[in-house]
């Protein structure tokens, strides 16, 4: 049996496409992927989200980020995404860590040597014993690794005062470390006394003298003025940081195959524009800095490096590393 389709048909075909698509285009809308950063909308990681991963998924779901810790304060994104009332979050081994211990082996002062170590890390089997565990037991998926940077010793005062030469010029210096446990290991291991604050407080907290110093890679230290109330930066390059772009698994398992695909796609594509963005900052940020005002110079690098590794050694953060792991990841480095 043969028909004619004509005009007639032809154009109520059409109609029924447009509307289908219009309806598809509109539960779309229905799909709304949040993201909470303590960091600020200028920050490399919050631009490649907004400029690269949005609109490789701006077919399905709309995006909302709440920058500054806005929309949950740093160090409560992953609850809150384990509760079902956020998406993502850009999140940090030392976060992770506060949940599973062994996470703080990605936490570990001078263990990542770059960002495409980073990189092998992350996408290598290793990975995958942890990023289950994150899934069945928090119910967050790591999608990406971010390229944060490179962490230095940034104080208030001049180095003709103090020379941060060696852990054991850090002794007495009240160094601002993030709240968690792992950081805070860290900021002591380096030889300083730590203190834990939120990201957001830092700016005021060196104004004010209420601490020493900070650490954050230089992009970071552009980003939210820190040059403007620092005077040296001590180039430690203590920890290699990573943030991890985290998602709600539950939302990850309502989406058809191709949207998860899309979502995956997009994700190491941010990641990617971000890693190469920040490390074409880190490059080339030192001059302007000191034309800040702020000396940076480089330090006895061995002596920090073996005395923060020397503090891991016998730690409960090295306790909880699965047998063989710390090895695998130096196996991956240069
Ligand atoms: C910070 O609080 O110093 C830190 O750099 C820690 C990181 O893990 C990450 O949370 C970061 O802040 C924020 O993304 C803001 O840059």
């Amino acid at each position: 049996m043969s028909f004619k389709i004509n005009r007639r048909v032809l154009m109520g075909v059409a109609a029924l496409g447009l509307t289908t698509t219009m309806a598809t285009s509109a539960i779309a809308a229905d799909i709304k992927f949040t993201l909470a950063t303590s960091g600020t909308e200028t920050d490399m990681r919050s631009v490649a989200m907004a400029e690269v991963f949005a609109p490789m998924v701006s077919s399905f779901a709309d995006y909302q980020a709440g920058y500054n810790g806005s929309m949950f304060a740093q160090g409560t994104e992953l609850d809150a995404i384990s509760r079902g009332n956020l998406t993502m979050s850009i999140a940090s081994a030392q976060e992770l860590a506060q949940f599973f211990p062994e996470f703080s082996i990605f936490a570990t002062g001078y263990v990542h040597q770059d960002a495409a170590h980073q990189v092998r890390v992350f996408n290598n089997p290793l990975m995958d014993p942890f990023k289950k565990k994150v899934e069945d037991e928090l119910g967050v998926k790591l999608l990406s690794v971010m390229y944060l940077g490179r962490r230095h010793v940034n104080l208030r005062f001049t180095r003709d005062e103090k020379n941060i030469m060696t852990p054991a010029d850090l002794a007495g210096v009240n160094l601002r470390m993030p709240g968690t446990d792992a950081w805070q290991f860290l900021g002591n291991a380096l030889g300083a006394a730590a203190t834990p604050m939120a990201f957001n407080e830092v700016y005021g907290a060196l104004a004010s003298g209420a601490v020493d110093g900070q650490d954050n890679p230089l992009p970071t230290v552009v980003d939210k003025k820190f040059y403007e109330v620092t005077k040296q930066i001590s180039l430690t390059s203590h920890l290699v940081d990573l943030n991890y772009i985290a998602f709600s698994k539950d939302t990850w398992d309502s989406l058809t195959p191709e949207q998860q695909m899309t979502v995956q796609r997009a994700a190491d594509a941010a990641a990617a524009y971000g890693r190469l963005k920040q490390l074409d900052k880190e490059n080339n940020l030192a001059d302007y800095i000191r034309s800040q005002g702020v000396e940076i110079y480089t330090p006895d690098l061995n002596a920090f490096r073996e005395h923060v590794q020397s503090q891991y050694v016998g730690s409960e953060f090295a306790a909880s590393w699965p047998a063989g792991v710390l090895e695998k990841i130096n196996a991956l480095g240069n």
